[in-house]
């Protein structure tokens, strides 16, 4: 199947040939020779790097020493005992005689745990070692991690030994940790000394600052609760760029970056933190202009290599367009506009002569939308094509490049045709995706985002994907997100205060500090990476409520 590209190429006469040429204008379907923003690229690395925010500093210490209780009808089956203070359980106590403990910071940190030691009898004459083991959650310090069943490096558990030769001196653990708890174990010591273990503190950091209120005082306590944990899984987020998870993966993605934005409007307001994120994707674009997935910033800003994910490339340009609307920063827009140019010329490659998109039209990379295993994400890219050339076109509207694009709304409007022809199905309101016509929330989501269906359509495929009994559900709170909007966008808003409540509230009812990277009110255990204590329990892309909460007060306050 050829791209609407190179099928237009061919079609000769009449709209189709004026379209034609506004394409070939466009180069959507062109390989560019060499690196096509090799003239922008340094300057924006730059603009990037002016734009890096300094840390905050806050420093806590531990509030209680707990133990471990196994407990089926705990998250995980694992929650923590409180036992006592660190003064009476560690600190005035031989280290010998305690040999493992955990400690409660009593609230989630990112940043660096620090400890000290002290003689209680005669001489150090050995080192000390001890093991730490951090965790955001219990289950995360009290399952076996071996043998190792996770998808990802083992390496992401955190914990370290540490080989303390000279007591007395404050060690700081030099790995940033995100955690609420801290088990310590000692792995050897000499039979010559005695020792205690003294002055644990953990010095928490964010380039976000202050507290942020909840917009209306009578909000009921649930309400509030999720508000609050919200801010907190962002502010932690909230770093040199907005990290998916401090924990793990600890980098820029574009997917939680555009989430990230919408809620950084409501409450840290840090928009040069979404412009230095902008200009990173931007300056670490690939040589064809496509944005990548994700960015380590250490030793120096660089890409992950390969990772091209379409879905997340048209996102970008959505936060791109929010940002503007946020500072009216159109140097920055006109700086960034063939970049958001070319991020839909890359979709509309994808996009066959019938109006479809066709993931053959692109082999390499991917199209996330979701962890849920089995999810076909066809009908859902369809439409995320659609809403990124909607946005785009808004875009250049507020820079007066309207014209640049006048193509791509017939395109548009011809995918959203040719999405009502294939993809849905009149008689049960629903989308379908891929040769088995998956019924997903997903699907349907997006093609509401996209604009496919109007409200009245809209309320029935939410309703009859939400009734259908094969379902695929959401995940994760990232595409739960979208289904509260859908249902925002689908004048449901008792539904969407509902979902809301009971799906980010029923995180707070298993203890969530911050919002979890995956969530099923069914499963507990669900993980992406086969093993659940790899999950990331603050995660960006998690911490939206803020957002709704402050951007619509009257549905869910
Ligand atoms: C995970 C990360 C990130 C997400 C990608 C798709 O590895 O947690 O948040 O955007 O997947």
């Amino acid at each position: 199947m050829k791209s609407i590209i190179t099928s237009l190429y061919h079609t000769v006469g009449g709209r189709r040939a004026a379209m034609v040429a506004l394409l070939i204008g466009a180069s959507a379907g062109a390989v560019h020779a060499g690196d096509m923003f090799s003239d922008s690229r340094k300057g924006w690395l730059e603009i990037a790097e002016n734009c890096k925010p300094a840390l905050h500093e806050t420093i806590y210490r531990p509030v209680a020493v707990v133990t471990p209780v196994r407990d089926e009808q705990s998250f995980q089956n694992w929650r923590y005992r409180e036992a006592g203070s660190p003064d009476s359980l560690i600190y005035s106590r031989s280290f010998k005689d305690v040999e493992s403990v955990t400690v409660d910071f009593g609230r989630h940190m990112t940043g660096f745990f620090s400890f000290n030691t002290r003689i209680l009898e005669r001489c150090q004459d050995a080192p000390v070692r001890i093991r730490f083991t951090f965790g955001e959650l219990p289950a995360e310090i009290n399952t076996p991690y071996d043998p190792w069943p996770g998808t990802l490096s083992r390496a992401w558990m955190q914990e370290e030994v540490m080989n303390i030769t000279n007591i007395g001196e404050t060690i700081e653990i030099p790995r940033r940790m995100a955690c609420r708890y801290v088990k310590i174990e000692l792995l050897g010591a000499s039979n010559d000394f005695d020792f205690a273990l003294d002055d644990m503190s953990f010095r928490a950091v964010s380039s976000a600052k202050g507290e942020i209120e909840m917009p209306v005082a009578t909000a009921s306590d649930r309400m509030r609760k999720i508000h609050d944990v919200s801010v907190e899984t962002l502010r932690e987020c909230m770093q040199t760029v907005f990290e998916d998870g401090p924990k793990r993966d600890r980098r820029l993605w574009s997917g939680d970056l555009y989430l990230q934005s919408l809620a950084n409007r409501y409450t840290f307001r840090n928009f040069d933190l979404t412009k230095r994120c902008l200009y990173l994707f931007a300056g670490l674009s690939t040589d064809d202009g496509e944005v990548i997935s994700n960015i380590f910033e250490y030793p120096e800003p660089h890409p992950q290599i390969g990772s091209l994910c379409l879905s997340y490339s048209l996102l970008w340009n959505s936060t791109l367009l929010e940002y503007l609307r946020d500072t009216d920063d159109y140097e920055t827009a006109r700086n960034l506009w063939p970049v958001a140019v070319r991020q839909v010329e890359k979709a509309l490659a994808c996009v066959d002569s019938e109006y479809m998109f066709n993931p053959n039209l692109k082999p390499e990379g991917w199209f996330f939308f979701d962890w849920r295993d089995g999810l076909d994400v066809n009908t859902a890219m369809q439409a995320a094509i659609i809403f990124g050339i909607h946005q785009t076109a808004e875009l250049a509207e507020m820079l007066g490049k309207s014209d640049e694009v006048r193509s791509w709304l017939p395109v548009a409007k011809k995918m959203k045709e040719a999405s009502r022809k294939r993809l849905y199905d009149g008689k049960t309101g629903l989308f379908v995706s891929g040769g088995d016509r998956q019924v997903s929330i997903l699907s349907q989501t997006w093609m509401i985002k996209a604009g496919v269906l109007d409200k009245k359509e809209a309320r029935k495929a939410i309703n009859a994907a939400l009734a259908n009994e094969g379902t695929v559900m959401p995940g994760t709170p990232y595409a739960m997100h979208y289904l509260v909007d859908a249902m925002i966008l689908a004048d449901m808003p008792a539904e969407a205060r509902d979902l809301l409540e009971t799906y980010w509230g029923g995180m707070v009812d298993k203890g969530a500090d911050t919002f979890w990277e995956s969530y099923d009110p069914d499963d507990d255990f669900i993980s992406a990476y086969s093993f659940h204590p790899l999950n990331s329990a603050c995660h960006a892309w998690s911490c939206t409520p803020v957002y709704f909460i402050h951007k619509y007060p009257e549905i869910f306050i």
